[in-house]
């Protein structure tokens, strides 16, 4: 499933910039370049929307889309800073948390976020720790193990419920590829539940 249109709303680097706009929030989050901006022009169908880059650190921006999914009405996704890159200075890495920690606990418009693990990588604190905090401002995550082209067919679903396990998930996270397009239906079907779900945070 593709969108049928997309298009960019705004950029902030602080919370006086968040935009004002009547969609519900999907918000998408992991480590830089685990392929979150690659992620969302897949499920979007445009090639350079959320700009995908081999310069990790470089997007400490929030970067809203509107996006209108092949059935029912827009959503805003969400493309998050990414976290705990090494060659990303530590200022940079302290900067992350204050923008993510006060968009995720200020946003009344977020229905659900995606969080990307790299299918070789797994989880590790950085990701527990996410998780961690989404739990207390009761939010639920909706996990996703990318890049799964990386791994032989037989190694994908044996890596996510290793990823599960080691998160605590009730579920074991979604396998999905943006290179193949595996996964990326039931990632939708995902999206759009978390998206009609009346209410958000209590
Ligand atoms: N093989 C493969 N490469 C991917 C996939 N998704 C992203 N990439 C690559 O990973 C790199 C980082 O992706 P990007 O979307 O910029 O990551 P971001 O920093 O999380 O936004 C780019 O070179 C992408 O082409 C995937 O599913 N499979
Ligand atoms: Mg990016």
């Amino acid at each position: 499933m593709r969108a049928r249109r997309a298009t960019f709303i705004k950029s902030a680097t602080e919370r006086a910039g968040f935009p004002d706009h009547p969609y519900p929030e999907i918000a998408f989050a992991g480590r830089s370049n685990v392929g979150k901006s690659t992620l969302i022009n897949t499920l979007v169908g445009v090639s350079n929307l959320a700009r995908a880059s081999n310069t990790p650190g470089r997007t400490r921006l929030i970067n809203w889309f509107c996006v209108e999914p092949a059935k029912g009405p827009p959503l805003a996704f969400v493309d998050l800073p990414g976290f705990g890159y090494a060659r990303v200075s530590k200022s940079m890495r302290a900067a992350w948390r204050p923008l993510v920690e006060s968009y995720l606990s200020s946003s009344a418009a977020l229905r659900g976020i995606v969080v990307l693990l790299d299918a070789r990588r797994g989880a590790e604190s950085e990701e527990a720790e996410l998780l961690e905090w989404l739990r207390a401002e009761y939010l639920e995550p909706i996990v996703v193990v990318t890049k799964a082209d990386k791994l032989p067919k037989s190694k994908r679903k044996p890596a996510a419920a290793a990823a599960g396990r080691a998160l605590g998930l009730s579920r074991p996270p979604l396998v999905v590829s943006a290179q193949t397009g595996d996964g990326l239906a039931e990632l939708w079907k995902a999206i759009l539940r978390a998206t009609s779900e009346p209410g958000g945070k209590p």
